[in-house]
């Protein structure tokens, strides 16, 4: 399949840009849920969410903007759920960390680390019971892989040969805790995970169509019914790990190993790439920006304006029906 290359740098930017905006609002004390920015890790948000189809299931973690917005997710009622207000995706009562959009099969984000996988599975296997040919993903980062929920849902949706797709962005850290210090010296995650009885994908992350077409081979092989896949692909977060600054200056990482990972940026690389071999033009890149910028503004436009929850609020939907 041929890949929509300007949909995909749009994707990206449009992703970019709304963090970016929220950092730069941030301070202002509008905004006062914790924010996890997914700014230099847009690429599998972006992607994913065009090798995906609209009926299917994707669920995600605390770092979910790119992720819900990659899908489909409504992007003024994103805005308006991290300013807290009713219009928001979970009427301003979940804030950053509780994403949702079923209109588009978002089923949610959740502030504890893997605590969305086994419900992720468990979407899995209503696929499989309704005989559908959708797949379920799962978002997921490096630091998941440390909880014991992931094992058994990685087992369960081996042995029962689940249309899962997991997709790990190894950014190499949780909170300010390096690989090294919290698994095994030479582990290699996805060969780890294969061991797991899962076909695994692996990508640097760094050439977006590479990523692209490597994630699209691994929802493919999912969604022909061919059992679970995990797929790993590395990426690197710019900011601190919840919040709108850098730290680097904390050292739980180098500055040199920001700005290394800062010069490979695949939005940057890609746009240019496309400029430099004729395949988006100056003016159709201002228009790309136009764009973003406007439905960016208008999404806090519209979250500004919007009202908080009343009171009553508080005491519906919090059981199932
Ligand atoms: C069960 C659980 N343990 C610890 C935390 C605190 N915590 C929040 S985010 C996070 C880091 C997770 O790292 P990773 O999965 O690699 O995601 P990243 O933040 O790198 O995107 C941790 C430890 C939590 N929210 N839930
Ligand atoms: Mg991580």
């Amino acid at each position: 399949m041929k890949i929509n290359k300007k949909e995909l740098l749009f994707r990206m930017a449009r992703i970019r840009k709304v963090e970016e905006t929220i950092a730069e609002k941030y301070s202002e004390q509008e905004m006062r849920c914790p924010t996890h920015l997914s700014i230099g890790q847009e690429l599998v948000g972006a992607a994913a969410g065009m090798i995906l189809q609209p009926n299917d299931y994707a669920v995600s973690t605390h770092r979910g903007h790119a992720h819900y917005l990659g899908k489909g997710g409504d992007m003024n009622a994103m805005v308006a759920e991290i300013y807290g207000k009713v219009d928001g995706c979970a009427r301003g009562r979940g804030g950053s960390m509780h994403l949702v959009d079923q209109k588009v099969g978002f089923m949610g984000t959740t502030a504890i680390v893997g605590n969305s996988i086994p419900v992720g599975v468990g979407l899995g296997l209503s696929i499989k019971m309704a005989n559908e040919t959708r797949v379920s993903a799962i978002f997921l980062g490096d630091g998941c892989i440390e909880e014991g929920v992931f094992y058994e849902s990685a087992n369960f949706s081996a042995v029962q040969n689940l249309p899962v797709v997991f997709i790990c962005e190894n950014n190499l850290y949780s909170v300010y805790s390096p690989l090294a210090v919290r698994q095994p010296k030479g582990r290699v995650i996805n060969e780890m995970v294969h061991s797991l009885g899962l076909k695994t994908f692996v990508e640097e992350g760094e050439n977006v169509e590479d990523t692209y077409n490597c994630m699209l081979d691994a929802v493919t092989f999912a969604r022909g019914r061919n059992g679970p896949v995990f797929i790993e692909i590395s990426a690197y977060r710019w900011r601190e790990h919840c919040g709108p600054n850098y730290d680097n200056d904390l050292a739980y990482r180098t500055e040199e190993e920001f700005l290394d990972w800062k010069a490979r940026d695949p939005l940057d690389t890609y746009r240019k790439s496309l400029l430099e071999t004729g395949q988006i033009s100056e003016s159709e890149l201002c228009e790309l920006d136009e764009k973003v910028c406007a439905e960016v503004d208008a999404a806090f436009e519209f979250a500004v304006n919007s009202d908080f929850p009343d009171n009553a609020e508080a005491y519906i939907d919090e059981y199932a029906p």
